[in-house]
């Protein structure tokens, strides 16, 4: 009994894994199968009012919005964040070599200094005349996977989770370090004058299919969330506000020039945390596909039945309510776009990421210009889709490149390109 109980959620983890797979064989990757479809239209109420001014779309239109994207897709947190609580745990100006500042915090979500917390890694410019711009992201696998510095503790969260799901063998060790080094060009971020703040995002809501049993879920208490509250996106995007409640008071960092960015699902988490907290100045969706950046009435590439079956922890519940039936979903994704207007957002796309369904990201943006240009800017710089490497750089900007689901040097050169224009030179 004890060994079953033991296996039961890796045998489960293996079952979604298997239906996953066998749906994607069947999955639509034709321009010419995807269905005709009309979108909610973003300039309009829930009840068909047309919002015709920048007033009604901040004080009507973007509170009932949100709202709806609450309740049907992400999930509303169950409870406040907590008055922020934390330790400096690192102080070292001559990081890598001389070549940054490197700051290790620990924020504590209660009272209790073993209860839920997440550990924040931050790297600035050595040298800045003011207080510095900061890229924000959650990583996958624990501050140490990012960069080969040894300073970085390997990550105990991660030991944690794992054991949790009865993989031992899975424990986060020094061989991880700098794994993912690729992906977060620590040197290239400083030099070009940003500081980098990173979190593992298990250690605020480990990533399986748990019962909301661990992580931040501790503090609401045993019950499972209601049918409109979090999933996992909602908690790391919660997760990402606390973070935010810190750099906000750190005078090393500017609070006004903090960009958000996030790869796949917490590219989709990125863009909900920068429609909840209008505190993020820029958003970046990297990669982020069906429950992100791309429009879910496409139906191409990953779908909504399919996400809710292979991750049911990530959304609320009453997403599930959509799977067999899209059109019904009161909101589609390019109104979350809207929601991050009039700030700037910068969606990024794979040419052979196509179960991200690079057109459907792309035509999020478009569909979401409308609003920005009623909010006094730009919004996207052309309505055709750009060839690979073209970056647009206009207050809804968007680039797709050539590769795989990931994050290269080139995303992170067209980000700071797209930073230093919205945000001025560092
Ligand atoms: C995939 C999932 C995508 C994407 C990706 C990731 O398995 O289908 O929606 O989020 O995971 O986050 O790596």
């Amino acid at each position: 009994m004890n060994m079953i109980a033991k296996i039961l959620p890796l045998i489960l983890v293996c079952l979604a894994t298997l239906t996953a797979d066998a749906q994607e064989r069947k999955v639509n990757y034709e321009e010419a199968k995807v269905p005709d479809y009309r979108l909610p239209p973003i300039l309009e109420m829930p009840d068909g009012t047309a919002i015709t001014d920048a007033n009604a779309w901040t004080t009507k239109g973007r509170p009932a919005t949100l709202e709806q994207f609450r309740t049907h897709v992400y999930g509303r947190a169950p409870m406040a964040r907590p008055s922020l609580r934390f330790k400096v745990q690192d102080h070292e100006d001559q990081a890598l070599q001389g070549k940054a500042r490197r700051r290790q915090v620990r924020l504590y979500f209660s009272d209790d200094d073993q209860g839920p917390q997440v550990n924040l890694l931050i790297y600035l410019p050595v040298k800045a005349a003011r207080p510095s711009p900061v890229f924000l992201g959650l990583n996958f696998q624990g501050n140490h996977t990012i960069h080969a510095d040894p300073h970085i503790p390997v990550t105990q969260s991660w030991v944690r989770n794992n054991k949790d799901v009865g993989a031992e063998n899975h424990q986060a060790s020094a061989e991880g370090r700098g794994r993912v080094a690729n992906r977060w060009p620590v040197e290239k971020i400083t030099a070009a004058g940003y500081g980098l703040a990173t979190a593992y995002y298990g250690d605020i809501d480990p990533d399986f299919n748990d019962g909301f049993r661990n992580g931040v879920h501790t503090l609401a208490g045993e019950k499972a969330p209601a049918a409109d509250e979090w999933g996992s996106i909602a908690t790391w995007a919660w997760g990402l506000s606390y973070i935010m409640d810190y750099l906000q008071q750190d005078a090393e960092i500017d609070p006004k020039r903090i960009i958000l960015m996030g790869h796949s699902r917490l590219g989709k988490t990125s863009l909900w945390a920068g429609a909840e907290d209008e505190r993020f100045s820029i958003v970046i969706s990297n990669n982020s596909g069906c429950g992100g950046a791309a429009l879910h009435r496409r139906e191409f590439g990953e779908t909504v039945k399919i996400i809710n079956n292979a991750f049911p922890h990530w959304f609320c519940d009453n997403f599930t309510d959509y799977s067999e039936r899209v059109d019904a979903c009161p909101v589609d994704q390019h109104q979350l776009i809207g929601l991050i207007a009039p700030r700037p957002v910068y969606v990024a796309s794979a040419a052979d990421d196509r179960w991200a369904d690079p057109r459907g990201e792309f035509l999020s943006c478009v569909h979401a210009s409308p609003l920005y240009e009623l909010l006094g800017t730009d919004g996207i710089a052309q309505q055709e889709m750009p060839g690979i490497e073209s970056p647009i750089f206009s207050t809804v900007g968007y680039h797709i490149r050539s590769g795989k689901h990931d994050v290269t040097h080139y995303d992170w050169e067209q980000w700071i390109k797209f930073a230093d224009k919205h945000l001025g030179s560092p």
